[in-house]
Protein backbone atom coordinates (compact mmCIF):
# COMPACT_ATOMS: atom_id res chain seq x y z
CA UNK A 1 0.00 0.00 0.00
CA UNK A 2 2.89 2.24 0.88
CA UNK A 3 4.60 2.17 -2.38
CA UNK A 4 1.60 2.08 -3.99
CA UNK A 5 0.43 5.73 -2.62
CA UNK A 6 4.79 6.55 -3.38
CA UNK A 7 3.98 5.90 -6.76
CA UNK A 8 0.68 7.79 -7.41
CA UNK A 9 2.37 10.78 -5.74
CA UNK A 10 4.84 10.62 -7.98
CA UNK A 11 3.21 10.02 -11.17
CA UNK A 12 0.92 13.34 -9.66
CA UNK A 13 3.56 15.07 -9.06
CA UNK A 14 5.07 14.47 -12.49
CA UNK A 15 2.12 15.33 -14.44
CA UNK A 16 1.07 18.63 -12.90
CA UNK A 17 5.36 19.47 -12.97
CA UNK A 18 4.66 19.10 -17.19
CA UNK A 19 1.27 20.13 -17.55
CA UNK A 20 1.17 23.51 -19.14
CA UNK A 21 -2.06 24.55 -19.22
CA UNK A 22 -4.84 25.16 -16.89
CA UNK A 23 -7.33 22.86 -18.76
CA UNK A 24 -4.90 20.16 -18.26
CA UNK A 25 -4.81 20.95 -14.25
CA UNK A 26 -8.25 20.46 -13.89
CA UNK A 27 -7.87 17.12 -15.43
CA UNK A 28 -5.24 15.81 -13.36
CA UNK A 29 -7.32 16.70 -10.72
CA UNK A 30 -10.07 15.02 -11.22
CA UNK A 31 -7.76 12.02 -12.49
CA UNK A 32 -6.37 11.65 -8.58
CA UNK A 33 -8.59 13.50 -6.34
CA UNK A 34 -12.39 13.57 -8.17
CA UNK A 35 -15.11 10.66 -7.20
CA UNK A 36 -13.36 8.44 -9.24
CA UNK A 37 -9.76 9.48 -8.98
CA UNK A 38 -7.21 7.53 -8.45
CA UNK A 39 -6.62 8.27 -4.45
CA UNK A 40 -10.13 8.23 -3.87
CA UNK A 41 -10.05 4.16 -5.28
CA UNK A 42 -7.30 3.70 -2.48
CA UNK A 43 -9.32 4.83 0.13
CA UNK A 44 -12.04 2.47 -1.03
CA UNK A 45 -10.19 -0.05 -0.80
CA UNK A 46 -9.43 0.71 2.93
CA UNK A 47 -11.65 -2.21 4.17
CA UNK A 48 -8.84 -4.44 2.63
CA UNK A 49 -5.93 -3.52 5.19
CA UNK A 50 -5.99 -4.95 8.44
CA UNK A 51 -7.81 -2.84 10.82
CA UNK A 52 -4.53 -2.12 13.51
CA UNK A 53 -3.11 -0.39 10.03
CA UNK A 54 -6.09 1.86 9.09
CA UNK A 55 -5.07 4.36 10.88
CA UNK A 56 -1.60 4.72 9.32
CA UNK A 57 -2.44 3.80 6.04
CA UNK A 58 -5.52 6.71 6.58
CA UNK A 59 -3.07 9.05 7.77
CA UNK A 60 -0.87 8.59 4.08
CA UNK A 61 -3.47 8.63 1.84
CA UNK A 62 -4.27 12.12 3.68
CA UNK A 63 -0.71 13.30 3.65
CA UNK A 64 -0.75 12.31 -0.39
CA UNK A 65 -3.92 14.25 -1.26
CA UNK A 66 -2.57 17.44 0.51
CA UNK A 67 1.02 17.36 -1.50
CA UNK A 68 -1.06 16.86 -4.81
CA UNK A 69 -3.11 19.72 -3.76
CA UNK A 70 -1.08 22.34 -2.81
CA UNK A 71 1.48 21.69 -5.70
CA UNK A 72 -1.60 21.37 -7.95
CA UNK A 73 -2.40 25.27 -6.39
CA UNK A 74 0.93 26.39 -6.60
CA UNK A 75 1.19 25.51 -9.97
CA UNK A 76 -2.44 26.91 -11.04
CA UNK A 77 -0.85 29.63 -9.48
CA UNK A 78 1.83 30.15 -11.73
CA UNK A 79 0.05 28.94 -14.65
CA UNK A 80 -2.74 31.63 -14.24
CA UNK A 81 -0.23 34.42 -13.51
CA UNK A 82 1.53 33.05 -17.29
CA UNK A 83 -1.43 33.26 -19.21
CA UNK A 84 -2.35 37.09 -17.64
CA UNK A 85 1.31 38.06 -19.19
CA UNK A 86 1.10 36.17 -22.58
CA UNK A 87 -2.38 37.87 -22.49
CA UNK A 88 -1.39 41.08 -21.87
CA UNK A 89 1.62 40.78 -24.55
CA UNK A 90 -0.96 40.18 -26.98
CA UNK A 91 -3.38 42.36 -26.59
CA UNK A 92 -1.47 45.62 -27.12
CA UNK A 93 -3.32 48.35 -27.21
CA UNK A 94 -2.41 51.33 -29.65
CA UNK A 95 -3.40 54.22 -27.74
CA UNK A 96 -2.12 56.04 -30.69
CA UNK A 97 -5.19 54.96 -32.58
CA UNK A 98 -7.88 57.93 -33.34
CA UNK A 99 -11.07 57.42 -31.52
CA UNK A 100 -14.35 56.53 -33.30
CA UNK A 101 -16.18 60.24 -33.93
CA UNK A 102 -19.49 60.63 -32.72
CA UNK A 103 -21.86 62.23 -34.71
CA UNK A 104 -23.82 64.62 -33.44
CA UNK A 105 -27.35 66.14 -35.11
CA UNK A 106 -27.58 69.63 -36.16
CA UNK A 107 -30.80 72.07 -36.61
CA UNK A 108 -31.75 72.29 -39.97
CA UNK A 109 -31.22 75.90 -41.76
CA UNK A 110 -35.32 76.06 -41.96
CA UNK A 111 -35.32 75.50 -38.12
CA UNK A 112 -32.80 77.66 -37.63
CA UNK A 113 -34.54 80.94 -39.16
CA UNK A 114 -37.62 79.96 -38.11
CA UNK A 115 -36.60 80.03 -34.37
CA UNK A 116 -34.84 83.16 -35.17
CA UNK A 117 -37.98 84.47 -36.85
CA UNK A 118 -39.82 83.22 -33.57
CA UNK A 119 -37.48 84.83 -31.01
CA UNK A 120 -38.19 88.08 -33.02
CA UNK A 121 -41.76 88.14 -32.59
CA UNK A 122 -42.03 87.21 -29.20
CA UNK A 123 -39.81 89.17 -28.46
CA UNK A 124 -42.80 91.93 -29.81
CA UNK A 125 -45.51 90.45 -27.62
CA UNK A 126 -46.40 87.99 -30.17
CA UNK A 127 -48.07 84.19 -29.85
CA UNK A 128 -47.11 81.03 -31.92
CA UNK A 129 -50.23 79.42 -32.93
CA UNK A 130 -49.83 76.05 -34.84
CA UNK A 131 -52.89 74.53 -37.23
CA UNK A 132 -54.21 71.12 -39.39
CA UNK A 133 -52.02 70.75 -42.83
CA UNK A 134 -54.79 69.24 -44.16
CA UNK A 135 -57.62 72.17 -44.41
CA UNK A 136 -61.21 72.74 -45.26
CA UNK A 137 -61.20 74.82 -49.06
CA UNK A 138 -63.49 77.14 -47.43
CA UNK A 139 -60.84 77.80 -44.56
CA UNK A 140 -57.88 78.53 -47.11
CA UNK A 141 -59.70 80.03 -49.87
CA UNK A 142 -63.63 81.33 -48.77
CA UNK A 143 -62.92 82.92 -45.75
CA UNK A 144 -59.67 84.48 -47.21
CA UNK A 145 -62.06 86.21 -50.21
CA UNK A 146 -60.46 83.55 -52.51
CA UNK A 147 -64.40 82.27 -53.91
CA UNK A 148 -64.13 79.44 -56.29
CA UNK A 149 -63.15 80.57 -59.87
CA UNK A 150 -61.33 82.91 -58.40
CA UNK A 151 -58.08 83.47 -60.27
CA UNK A 152 -55.92 83.22 -56.86
CA UNK A 153 -57.16 80.06 -57.24
CA UNK A 154 -54.94 78.75 -60.01
CA UNK A 155 -52.00 80.37 -58.81
CA UNK A 156 -52.42 78.51 -55.31
CA UNK A 157 -53.46 75.45 -57.12
CA UNK A 158 -53.03 72.60 -54.61
CA UNK A 159 -53.71 69.24 -53.69
CA UNK A 160 -57.24 68.16 -52.96
CA UNK A 161 -58.16 65.09 -50.77
CA UNK A 162 -61.59 65.77 -52.04
CA UNK A 163 -64.05 68.68 -53.28
CA UNK A 164 -64.37 70.40 -49.52
CA UNK A 165 -60.56 69.59 -48.35
CA UNK A 166 -57.52 70.35 -49.00
CA UNK A 167 -53.60 70.57 -48.54
CA UNK A 168 -53.03 74.22 -47.26
CA UNK A 169 -51.52 76.56 -49.09
CA UNK A 170 -50.51 79.22 -47.07
CA UNK A 171 -50.80 79.14 -42.62
CA UNK A 172 -53.34 81.89 -43.09
CA UNK A 173 -56.65 79.14 -42.12
CA UNK A 174 -54.72 78.96 -38.68
CA UNK A 175 -55.40 82.58 -38.32
CA UNK A 176 -58.99 82.35 -39.13
CA UNK A 177 -59.50 79.79 -36.94
CA UNK A 178 -57.91 82.28 -34.34
CA UNK A 179 -60.33 85.04 -35.42
CA UNK A 180 -63.57 82.65 -35.05
CA UNK A 181 -62.29 82.13 -31.47
CA UNK A 182 -63.72 85.85 -31.35
CA UNK A 183 -60.71 86.73 -28.70
CA UNK A 184 -59.59 90.02 -29.09
CA UNK A 185 -57.12 91.97 -30.06
CA UNK A 186 -54.89 89.46 -31.54
CA UNK A 187 -51.20 89.34 -32.02
CA UNK A 188 -49.74 86.18 -33.70
CA UNK A 189 -47.81 84.25 -36.01
CA UNK A 190 -48.26 80.87 -37.45
CA UNK A 191 -45.66 78.91 -39.16
CA UNK A 192 -46.23 75.74 -40.79
CA UNK A 193 -45.75 73.54 -43.95
CA UNK A 194 -47.77 74.61 -46.79
CA UNK A 195 -48.35 72.81 -50.13
CA UNK A 196 -48.95 74.05 -53.75
CA UNK A 197 -49.24 72.11 -57.16
CA UNK A 198 -45.65 73.26 -58.58
CA UNK A 199 -42.82 71.89 -60.24
CA UNK A 200 -39.74 70.84 -57.95
CA UNK A 201 -36.89 73.87 -59.41
CA UNK A 202 -34.22 75.95 -57.40
CA UNK A 203 -37.16 77.74 -56.11
CA UNK A 204 -39.84 75.89 -55.83
CA UNK A 205 -41.26 72.83 -54.19
CA UNK A 206 -44.89 71.17 -53.46
CA UNK A 207 -43.66 71.72 -49.71
CA UNK A 208 -42.37 74.09 -48.29
CA UNK A 209 -42.79 76.22 -45.18
CA UNK A 210 -44.29 79.90 -44.33
CA UNK A 211 -44.43 81.87 -41.76
CA UNK A 212 -47.61 84.30 -40.81
CA UNK A 213 -48.36 87.09 -39.13
CA UNK A 214 -51.40 88.66 -37.89
CA UNK A 215 -52.42 91.69 -35.70
CA UNK A 216 -55.80 92.87 -35.02
CA UNK A 217 -57.45 95.70 -32.64
CA UNK A 218 -58.46 98.40 -32.15
CA UNK A 219 -57.07 101.70 -34.88
CA UNK A 220 -54.12 99.58 -36.42
CA UNK A 221 -52.85 101.76 -39.15
CA UNK A 222 -50.65 100.48 -41.94
CA UNK A 223 -48.06 102.63 -39.93
CA UNK A 224 -47.99 99.71 -37.54
CA UNK A 225 -47.67 97.30 -40.67
CA UNK A 226 -44.98 99.73 -42.00
CA UNK A 227 -43.18 99.73 -38.17
CA UNK A 228 -43.38 96.47 -37.25
CA UNK A 229 -41.81 94.83 -40.32
CA UNK A 230 -38.95 97.44 -40.36
CA UNK A 231 -38.16 96.32 -36.47
CA UNK A 232 -38.19 92.77 -38.21
CA UNK A 233 -36.16 93.34 -40.92
CA UNK A 234 -33.29 94.87 -38.42
CA UNK A 235 -33.12 91.89 -35.97
CA UNK A 236 -33.00 89.84 -38.93
CA UNK A 237 -30.64 90.89 -41.65
CA UNK A 238 -29.27 93.33 -39.51
CA UNK A 239 -29.29 96.99 -37.52
CA UNK A 240 -28.91 99.09 -41.23
CA UNK A 241 -31.10 97.07 -43.15
CA UNK A 242 -34.04 99.54 -44.63
CA UNK A 243 -37.47 98.51 -45.84
CA UNK A 244 -39.23 99.35 -49.21
CA UNK A 245 -42.95 98.84 -50.00
CA UNK A 246 -44.05 98.23 -53.16
CA UNK A 247 -47.84 98.29 -54.22
CA UNK A 248 -49.09 94.80 -54.66
CA UNK A 249 -52.21 93.04 -54.93
CA UNK A 250 -53.58 89.62 -52.72
CA UNK A 251 -57.15 88.77 -52.65
CA UNK A 252 -57.19 89.11 -48.65
CA UNK A 253 -55.42 92.25 -47.42
CA UNK A 254 -56.35 95.59 -48.95
CA UNK A 255 -54.32 97.86 -49.73
CA UNK A 256 -51.45 95.30 -50.48
CA UNK A 257 -48.01 95.04 -50.80
CA UNK A 258 -44.34 93.10 -51.27
CA UNK A 259 -41.62 94.27 -48.75
CA UNK A 260 -37.86 94.75 -50.54
CA UNK A 261 -35.19 95.25 -47.70
CA UNK A 262 -31.94 96.76 -48.55
CA UNK A 263 -29.61 93.83 -49.52
CA UNK A 264 -27.61 92.62 -46.16
CA UNK A 265 -24.57 91.51 -48.86
CA UNK A 266 -23.76 95.07 -50.53
CA UNK A 267 -25.77 97.30 -47.92
CA UNK A 268 -27.83 98.67 -51.20
CA UNK A 269 -25.35 99.96 -53.82
CA UNK A 270 -25.98 96.42 -56.07
CA UNK A 271 -24.12 93.67 -56.70
CA UNK A 272 -24.49 89.62 -57.84
CA UNK A 273 -26.06 88.79 -54.90
CA UNK A 274 -29.20 91.08 -55.59
CA UNK A 275 -28.91 91.62 -59.25
CA UNK A 276 -27.81 94.97 -59.13
CA UNK A 277 -30.77 96.61 -57.90
CA UNK A 278 -29.62 97.20 -54.27
CA UNK A 279 -33.03 95.59 -52.89
CA UNK A 280 -34.40 91.73 -52.00
CA UNK A 281 -37.98 90.73 -51.96
CA UNK A 282 -38.50 89.10 -48.65
CA UNK A 283 -42.31 89.00 -47.92
CA UNK A 284 -46.04 90.23 -48.61
CA UNK A 285 -48.02 91.62 -46.31
CA UNK A 286 -51.09 94.04 -46.00
CA UNK A 287 -54.16 95.39 -44.28
CA UNK A 288 -56.64 92.64 -43.53
CA UNK A 289 -59.85 93.07 -46.17
CA UNK A 290 -62.91 94.32 -44.38
CA UNK A 291 -64.73 91.24 -46.13
CA UNK A 292 -61.96 88.86 -44.39
CA UNK A 293 -62.85 90.37 -40.93
CA UNK A 294 -66.31 90.12 -41.40
CA UNK A 295 -66.11 86.47 -42.51
CA UNK A 296 -64.56 85.79 -39.99
CA UNK A 297 -66.98 87.23 -37.01
CA UNK A 298 -65.07 90.59 -36.59
CA UNK A 299 -66.55 94.42 -37.16
CA UNK A 300 -64.43 95.76 -39.56
CA UNK A 301 -65.88 99.15 -38.22
CA UNK A 302 -64.27 98.83 -34.96
CA UNK A 303 -61.43 96.90 -35.52
CA UNK A 304 -58.94 96.64 -38.43
CA UNK A 305 -55.76 94.82 -39.05
CA UNK A 306 -52.58 93.46 -40.72
CA UNK A 307 -51.35 90.81 -42.13
CA UNK A 308 -48.11 89.22 -43.54
CA UNK A 309 -46.40 86.20 -45.16
CA UNK A 310 -43.25 84.97 -45.62
CA UNK A 311 -41.55 81.65 -47.04
CA UNK A 312 -38.95 80.14 -44.86
CA UNK A 313 -37.10 78.57 -47.31
CA UNK A 314 -36.64 82.18 -48.68
CA UNK A 315 -35.65 83.86 -45.71
CA UNK A 316 -33.09 80.45 -45.41
CA UNK A 317 -31.75 80.63 -48.69
CA UNK A 318 -31.19 84.30 -48.24
CA UNK A 319 -29.66 84.27 -44.53
CA UNK A 320 -27.11 81.48 -45.32
CA UNK A 321 -26.50 82.44 -49.31
CA UNK A 322 -27.25 79.11 -50.27
CA UNK A 323 -28.65 78.85 -54.19
CA UNK A 324 -30.97 76.14 -54.63
CA UNK A 325 -33.89 74.80 -52.48
CA UNK A 326 -33.00 71.44 -53.12
CA UNK A 327 -30.40 71.34 -50.97
CA UNK A 328 -32.77 71.91 -48.21
CA UNK A 329 -34.67 68.99 -48.66
CA UNK A 330 -31.76 66.25 -49.29
CA UNK A 331 -30.76 65.88 -45.74
CA UNK A 332 -26.93 65.88 -46.78
CA UNK A 333 -25.57 65.97 -43.28
CA UNK A 334 -22.23 67.49 -45.04
CA UNK A 335 -24.09 70.20 -46.23
CA UNK A 336 -26.59 71.05 -43.27
CA UNK A 337 -23.16 70.98 -40.37
CA UNK A 338 -22.55 74.34 -42.27
CA UNK A 339 -24.92 76.57 -41.09
C1 LIG B 1 -46.85 86.06 -49.44
C2 LIG B 1 -48.01 86.79 -49.01
C3 LIG B 1 -49.49 87.16 -47.24
C4 LIG B 1 -51.27 87.34 -45.69
C5 LIG B 1 -50.29 86.61 -46.28
C6 LIG B 1 -53.29 87.04 -44.33
C7 LIG B 1 -53.90 86.22 -43.41
C8 LIG B 1 -55.17 86.55 -42.97
C9 LIG B 1 -55.78 87.66 -43.41
C10 LIG B 1 -55.13 88.44 -44.30
CL1 LIG B 1 -55.95 85.53 -41.88
N1 LIG B 1 -53.89 88.13 -44.75
N2 LIG B 1 -52.06 86.71 -44.73
C11 LIG B 1 -51.45 88.66 -46.03
C12 LIG B 1 -50.65 89.22 -47.01
C13 LIG B 1 -49.66 88.48 -47.63
O1 LIG B 1 -48.54 86.37 -47.80
O2 LIG B 1 -46.25 86.39 -50.41
N3 LIG B 1 -46.46 85.04 -48.71
C14 LIG B 1 -45.32 84.27 -49.02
Amino acid sequence: MKEKLQKIREEAMKQIQDSEALEKLNEIRINYLGKKGELTTVLKSMKDVAPEDRPKVGQMVNETRQAIESFLEETRKKLAAKAREDQLAKEVIDVTLPAKKSNVGHRHPNTIALEEVERIFIGMGYEVVEGPEVEYDEYNFEKLNIPANHPAKDEQDTFYINNEIVLRTQTSPVQVRVMEQGKLPIRMIAPGRVFRSDEVDATHSPSFHQIEGLVIDKNITFADLKGTLAEFAKQMFGENTKVKFRPHHFPFTEPSAEVDVTCFKCGGSGCRFCKGSGWIEILGCGMVHPHVLEMCGIDPDEYSGFAFGVGLERIALLKYEIDDMRLLYENDIRFLKQF
